[in-house]
């Protein structure tokens, strides 16, 4: 685990399951527009969260005016059986079609940022958005969500801790260094 203190917040970069985070209240989602239940990280949320998640998902989307989701929009729904109190879902930009990319991308967590703060929750964890199914590739993924998680952080009133959980040696690895070198080229 990599732990960095920003602004008196703490983000961190671990390894491991996005759905076995038992100490963080909201976890994202990195849904489709129809946020039906898919593969990936989506996937296994679902899995875990039982049928009602895809349920309310889609309900709280439709009465928002929000489905289907436009790129790097989002909503939060319960978390059922997951260990969270709140999931957000999320649609990332799909690379080579969602262009601008990296100002999808960078939209994506801050809006995710910004909807946990404005719901009072004080910790979030964030899978590494477009980098499976949706083809980022993961050094200019990695970049931009940890640049635009950083340059949020000073705004946010309640959330105190913002966890990236990566599924791979390999991904967990390229977003250590990214942090590594964004801190030490800012100090
Ligand atoms: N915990 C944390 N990270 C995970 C997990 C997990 N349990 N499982 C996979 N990853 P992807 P996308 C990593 O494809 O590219 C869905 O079907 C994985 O290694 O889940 O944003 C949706 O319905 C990868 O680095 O999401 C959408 O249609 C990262 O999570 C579409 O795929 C994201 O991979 C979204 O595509």
């Amino acid at each position: 685990m990599l732990s960095k203190i920003i602004d008196n917040k703490e983000l961190q970069i671990i390894k491991g399951d996005i759905t076995e985070q038992s100490d963080i209240d909201v976890i994202v989602n990195s849904a489709n527009a129809y946020l039906r239940v898919g593969g990936g990280v989506s996937g296994a949320i679902h899995k875990k969260a039982g049928y009602e998640l895809e349920i309310e998902a889609i309900n709280t989307a439709k009465k928002l005016n929000k489905y289907p989701l436009k790129v790097s929009e989002c909503i939060i729904t319960n978390a059922y059986n997951l260990p969270n109190k709140k999931v957000i879902h999320v649609l990332g930009p799909v690379y080579n079609q969602d262009k601008p990319e990296d100002f999808y991308l960078q939209q994506s967590y801050i809006n995710c940022l910004k909807l946990a703060d404005e719901q009072n929750l004080s910790s979030i964890a964030f899978p590494s958005i477009s980098t499976g199914i949706f083809g980022y590739p993961i050094k200019e993924a990695a970049y931009i969500a940890i640049k635009s998680i950083i340059q949020t952080l000073p705004t946010l009133k309640n959330i105190k801790l913002v966890r990236i959980v990566l599924f791979s040696d390999n991904n967990y690895n390229i977003y250590k260094d990214t942090l590594n070198t964004l801190i030490n080229s800012e100090t």
